[in-house]
């Protein structure tokens, strides 16, 4: 009685007392402060029963129901072994239960009451897993336990973070402090945010990690390294997570001073062989290769006049011993002044189709140009019958606000994820290529390109943790709405109050078109300031290469605004279906999101808004600072539900962003003024500054 007075008031002045610095993301296990809630939730967890105390996976199971038990509900939760007449506690079963007879995929798992009990049943450990954490998130969010029952299975069989981390510590495109890895400190030390986010991934579901940057250092596959991430891998096992390098093409000159690295040669072969029988020694289970080949000068196969499918063939031929895969990126584009980048992943892979080893998946970026706030999918999902694709998002929002703007990410994954390519007539949705099932594919493969950094909170901007969050849960299952996942991740992180949970949903829900309206409106894309990613500079037309300025993209001139993708010039459109081309290819039938996308429109074309484009532009940029405003309004109203630190980073990054909303509004606006020739409606405020003032703060940032 005394210990579990103490437990409580320790709880209670933990969450009273401290500020909450986001460190532990989702899984945060706090007290919940409804005395008959935790009644409820105490009768059925009185205990957590195991089989066997030995296995790793279900020890890490149990272990977390027990840390999440006795947070939640302030009592005591002892794990005990085998339970047998005992009623009202958890009973972990590694069987072959009949809800679990079908063939349903690895991971899968059920929670059912039976006996007086919760039964958290799996076929596998990581299964049991996966449902521990499942039936701790029901307690989090507060919903029953009476009569529970639940059968969940994955839809994509590997659902992977992709870490872009240096060894140097750096990370690319993260934009929350240095890299979680700590090279120079491996293998002796254990950063205990290893565990950390390991648990993390595991609670949602991510059982593959990359760990370094696809711009890849040879480095990784030195002994030295190899000891390291061996140190890693093992720490993630008994998390269901396996480690995945990102290599270098060049390695067996580089690191094995070959002659060459020439796929085709025996001698590169040989040492291919040798490095991944390796790598096994250290890690028996390791994940595979994940390679960006002849890309933004990363070297490849076509250094010596091979193909992606001969490069990527060689490395699948040096895995066959052992269970991992080749990932293969289509990220690819060569400079062409007169092409058009859209089409350039799609035009080297497809005399590919069907060349690739079995053990191969091809991953293709969201977007044919490069994770743009809002792009059409990739028409390499609607036009590869065989080749397994897999999906990569981009979780760090390199074009997303980075770490100061709100944008949560979940819908612009499920707008990409529902579309119909309708490569096999109406139901082939961008989901059903890469979860197999439209083309019968043994693999499917899910990444997202991970936000995480030595930031406490890991992310930045406290929001992006639900971008990380959302990612494994759609990867899990991506029917799953973009609103249940929010407020899933609302209930387990911010609060559970219901009326600020509906409001801090419906921020989430209005932020990525809040974000897209002041930026790139009606399907502008590409016009970020240069290198860096961050802010508007549409007026960019010089840098090393052509398609890296702004100018390529939204070709403004006297006439109009947009890219031609249709027969007239590039012929994109031609990638895509009839049907698709049926809509998106006709500017009166072209959704607005998209149209700027495919089609150069007059400025005083009439869209189907009623407005002119130039008008309607305008509104759209101007709206977008409005619903800023709303955001931050909104906000205001959770103060009381919300722990003060995250509230009040919240609050001021809203205001940044309301600041930098109005830096794109004005830039934009006025520099397609330029090429209009005509006034912005009298119906809005004019931006209270020049086009040259605005440059000023862009050329600000390019000082060195
Ligand atoms: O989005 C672009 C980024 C690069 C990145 C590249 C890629 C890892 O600007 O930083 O490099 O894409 O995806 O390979």
């Amino acid at each position: 009685m005394k210990k579990y007075l103490l437990i409580l008031i320790l709880a209670t002045i933990n969450h009273l007392s401290f500020a909450d610095d986001g460190s532990r993301l989702w899984l945060k296990y706090d007290l919940i402060k409804n005395v008959q809630q935790r009644e409820q939730f105490s009768k059925h967890t009185k205990f957590i029963s195991v089989s066997n105390f030995k296995n790793e996976i279900i020890s890490k199971a149990s272990d977390e129901l027990k840390t999440g038990i006795e947070g939640l509900l302030g009592k005591k939760a002892s794990i005990i072994l085998e339970a047998k007449n005992q009623t009202g506690g958890i009973i972990l079963e590694v069987s072959n239960h009949q809800t679990l007879t079908q063939n349903l995929a690895d991971g899968s798992f059920a929670i059912f009451a039976k006996g007086g009990n919760i039964v958290i049943s799996s076929k596998t450990e990581v299964g049991v897993l996966y449902g521990s954490f499942e039936l701790l998130r029901k307690i989090q969010t507060l919903q029953s336990l009476t009569n529970i029952s639940i059968i969940s299975s994955p839809k994509i069989k590997i659902r992977m973070l992709n870490h872009w981390d240096n060894a140097n510590g750096t990370v690319e495109r993260g934009y929350a402090g240095s890299s979680i890895w700590k090279w120079n400190e491996l293998p002796f030390r254990i950063d205990p945010r290893y565990i950390a986010y390991a648990r993390a991934n595991a609670s949602i579901g991510i059982n593959a990690t990359s760990i370094n940057n696809v711009n890849a250092s040879s480095r990784f596959l030195t002994a030295e390294y190899l000891e390291k991430i061996k140190a890693v891998a093992d720490v993630l096992r008994p998390y269901g997570i396996k480690v995945f390098i990102s290599v270098n093409f060049r390695s067996p000159r580089t690191l094995g001073g070959l002659k060459t690295s020439d796929p085709l040669d025996p001698e590169v072969h040989k040492w291919w062989n040798e490095k991944t029988k390796e790598i096994h020694q250290y890690i028996p289970d390791f994940g595979g290769y994940l390679v960006k080949a002849n890309s933004e000068g990363e070297p490849g196969p076509q250094d010596y006049g091979r193909t992606h499918a001969d490069g990527a063939n060689m490395l699948a031929e040096a895995m066959k011993p052992f269970s991992g895969i080749v990932i293969w990126r289509a990220f690819v584009y060569n400079a062409d002044p007169n092409g058009d980048r859209f089409k350039e992943g799609f035009e080297q892979f497809k005399p590919l189709d069907g060349k690739f080893d079995p053990k191969v998946i091809v991953q293709v970026k969201n977007g044919p140009i490069d994770f743009m706030p809002r792009e059409p999918f990739h028409p390499m999902f609607g036009g590869f019958s065989n080749t397994p694709l897999a999906m990569e998002f981009q979780i760090t929002q390199e074009y997303l606000g980075q770490s100061t703007h709100l944008t949560y990410l979940a819908p612009m994954f499920k707008e990409c994820l529902d579309t119909d390519t309708y490569a096999k007539g109406k139901g082939s949705e961008v989901s059903k290529v890469i979860d197999g099932s439209l083309y019968n594919n043994q693999n499917s493969l899910m990444a997202g390109v991970a936000n995480t950094g030595s930031d406490a909170n890991w992310c930045g901007h406290p929001f992006n943790q639900a971008n990380w969050y959302a990612f494994g849960r759609l990867a899990w299952d991506y029917t799953l709405s973009s609103e249940q996942i929010a407020k899933e991740w609302i209930g387990m992180t911010l609060t559970n109050d219901e009326k600020s949970k509906m409001q801090i949903n419906d921020i989430m829900q209005k932020s990525l078109p809040t974000y897209i309206s002041y930026t790139y409106p009606l399907g502008l894309h590409h016009m970020m300031g240069e290198g860096h990613h961050y802010g508007p500079e549409p007026w960019l037309s010089k840098a090393g290469r052509l398609d890296w300025t702004s100018v390529y993209y939204h070709r403004a001139d006297s006439v109009g605004l947009g890219f031609d993708r249709t027969g007239k010039l590039s012929n994109a459109l031609n990638l895509y279906s009839k049907q698709i081309n049926d809509s998106w290819g006709n500017p009166d039938k072209c959704n607005l999101n998209y149209l700027l996308w495919f089609h150069h429109i007059p400025w005083n074309k009439k869209l189907s808004t009623g407005n002119t484009l130039w008008e309607e532009l305008c509104y759209r940029y101007y709206n977008g600072v409005n619903q800023v405003k709303d955001l931050q309004e909104k906000w205001e109203t959770v103060e009381n539900q919300i722990d003060s630190e995250t509230f009040q980073s919240v609050k001021g990054r809203l205001k940044i962003q309301e600041k930098e909303a109005i830096w794109w509004r004005d830039a934009c606006v006025l520099y397609f003024k330029e090429y209009t020739k005509m006034p912005i409606p009298s119906s809005l405020t004019p931006p209270n500054r020049t086009l040259e003032d605005v440059k000023k703060i862009t050329e600000i940032y390019h000082l060195r």
